[in-house]
């Protein structure tokens, strides 16, 4: 059959489809499943295929031979072929071309502004902070945390994603000749290993080279010394030279989230060395955290003692520091392992009813739904940025067959986190916002001074992406532009580089501090570039899980 060129279309609906007249609108005709379009050009006959029963015609072509311009009607086996329609039919494909020819600018164009984001970003990193952990755009220097290169580790595979090959091959270098985790220093265990073991693990597995699993593999078994603890729950500092762990020097606990968000790179890194004690280490952790006593409804404290095993501080529960990323690795982690570690979902899905119970309200006068948190049974309307990592793991968790309400959550709470921003001065959203709840209220968000600042965090862009891949609604995309251009007026510093600012409310003197973190480098770019791309597989979800430090890790291949 020749391919139909867009002339020679004309649409037909079938008669008995409902006496209500005609309706063409968007939904009805996603809906149909009889309305086709067929070609009037030669040969002879034309195949009409109708989708819900399988069903191939072949259509003598003296139907085919219509005026497009004049309304005739032709009845034919019962399809009603409605010529005037064929001229819409026409003009829709012109629109239809249009767009696709628009919005593949766009998406180039977007596509293009986030490499040059990323590029300007780099070029301060690698003038005034080349092999440091972050840099100070505004003094054109660096601070160090762990002294590990922490941004550079954090935007390799970004670096790979976006297509950047040459400053990939400089970073490359640099890992392979410079970075040694031989050193007498203290790092954070989940830090180190979001962002280095996870940044290490998912560039060896997109660019297939072995150095990086090497050098994985070195962060990783000096990290272990964090689990010789009386419980087996993690110490959260290690000295990756001494190979010796401890507690913070005020307390012998850990946090919840830290010693639940290490399991998806340990479980990998167990899987690519044949060396099952990463794993069981960390599923160790997941073990005892499942049966303890002080959950709310599925809900977890913020602390754990290390020497007993126990919530500490119980009685409050939020999904944002300190909790967060506990209940995005339950869900990614049984995604990881192919959906079949039955306890953690079912950990998942109580989770989320204990969220839907405690901690979902609306706000005044616009019925924002937010997610608070409660203290010792009292509820407090606050919400953390961080929050808005949930969105996106809602809808991932719909996307992989969990219940399509979901979904609806992720799409509210989708509007509130966009909201965050948007009702700021500067369009950028404050680290920590409260939600008005009473009846009169003139604004849904209010903004106390010490949460005004905005460490330039990937959750909203990141939720975004997740929704976009998954709707393909292109609001998301157009919500995470906005942000985009908004990162780019009040965060840019002309000598290179980005910086967190301390006040989102102040157009005029957003108030730098000076300060590059390297999740914007590893998360908030790369999500943004993938939220921009309309290509599916770039990092597909179907094969990829990604970090909490958005590092893509393969989704396990089935065994059975
Ligand atoms: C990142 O290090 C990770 O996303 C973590 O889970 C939360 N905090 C930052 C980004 O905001």
């Amino acid at each position: 059959m020749h391919p139909p060129s867009r002339q020679d279309y004309v649409s037909i609906s079938f008669a008995g489809q409902g006496s209500e007249g005609y309706n063409n609108s968007k939904q009805w005709r996603r809906q149909s499943c009889w309305r086709v379009s067929i070609s009037l050009s030669p040969p002879v006959f034309t195949v009409l295929w109708f989708p819900t029963t399988p069903t191939v015609l072949l259509f003598p072509a003296i139907l085919a031979n219509i005026s497009v311009e004049k309304k005739i009607l032709w009845i034919w086996r019962g399809a009603v072929i409605d010529t005037e329609r064929a001229t819409e039919g026409i003009k829709d494909e012109e629109n239809n071309d249009q767009k696709a020819k628009s919005s593949k600018e766009s998406e180039t164009s977007r596509l293009e502004a986030v490499q040059a984001a990323f590029r300007h970003a780099w070029k301060g990193y690698k003038n005034f902070a080349w092999g440091h952990d972050e840099l100070r755009p505004l003094s054109k220097s660096y601070s160090e945390w762990f002294g590990l290169g922490l941004t550079l580790i954090d935007a390799l595979d970004t670096m790979w994603i976006l297509g950047l090959k040459e400053e990939f091959e400089e970073a490359k270098a640099w890992v392979a000749t410079e970075l040694t985790f031989n050193k007498n220093v203290d790092v954070n265990l989940f830090e180190s290993t979001i962002r280095i073991l996870g940044g290490l693990l998912s560039t060896h597995h997109l660019t297939g080279d072995t150095m990086f699993l090497d050098k994985a593999k070195d962060i990783g078994s000096r990290l272990m010394s964090a689990f010789n603890t009386p419980s087996k729950i993690p110490y959260s500092d290690v000295n990756i030279g001494k190979g010796t762990a401890h507690p913070p020097r005020w307390t012998s606990d850990s946090t919840v989230a830290e010693v639940t968000s290490i399991q998806l790179e340990f479980r990998e890194l167990a899987r690519l060395t044949q060396e099952p004690h990463y794993q069981d280490a960390v599923a160790e952790v997941m073990k005892q955290v499942h049966k303890l006593d002080g959950k709310l409804d599925g809900l977890v404290p913020m602390f754990i003692n290390t020497n007993n095993g126990q919530f500490t501080h119980q009685g409050i529960y939020t999904l944002g520091a300190r909790a967060d990323s506990y209940y995005e690795y339950l869900l990614k982690q049984w995604i990881q392992g192919g959906k079949k570690e039955n306890q953690l979902l079912e950990d998942y899905l109580q989770a989320i009813e204990g969220v839907k119970k405690n901690l979902l309200q609306k706000s005044s006068p616009n019925g924002l739904t937010f997610v608070g948190e409660l203290s010792h049974g009292q509820f407090s309307p606050k919400m953390d940025h961080l929050v808005c990592f949930l969105p996106g793991t809602l809808a991932l968790g719909a996307h992989n067959g969990l219940p399509a309400d979901h979904m609806d959550l992720a799409k509210q709470l989708m509007e509130t986190c966009y909201q965050m921003y948007v009702q700021m001065e500067t369009g950028l959203s404050p680290e920590i916002v409260h939600f008005n709840m009473h009846q009169g209220s003139t604004r849904d968000i209010d903004v106390k001074l010490a949460d005004r600042h905005n460490l330039l965090r990937p959750e909203t862009v990141e939720s975004l992406f997740y929704l976009y891949r998954f709707t393909k609604d292109r609001k998301y995309q157009d919500w995470g532009y906005e942000i985009f251009q908004n990162f780019n007026k009040y965060t840019k510093v002309s000598s290179g580089g980005y910086t967190s600012i301390n006040n989102v409310r102040d157009p005029d003197y957003p108030s730098p501090r000076d300060k590059m973190e390297s999740f914007f480098l590893g998360e908030t770019l790369k999500y943004l570039y993938l939220l921009f791309s309309d290509d599916p597989n770039l990092i597909s979800l179907d094969q990829y899980v990604f970090n909490t430090e958005a590092h893509p890790l393969p989704i396990w291949p089935s065994t059975a």
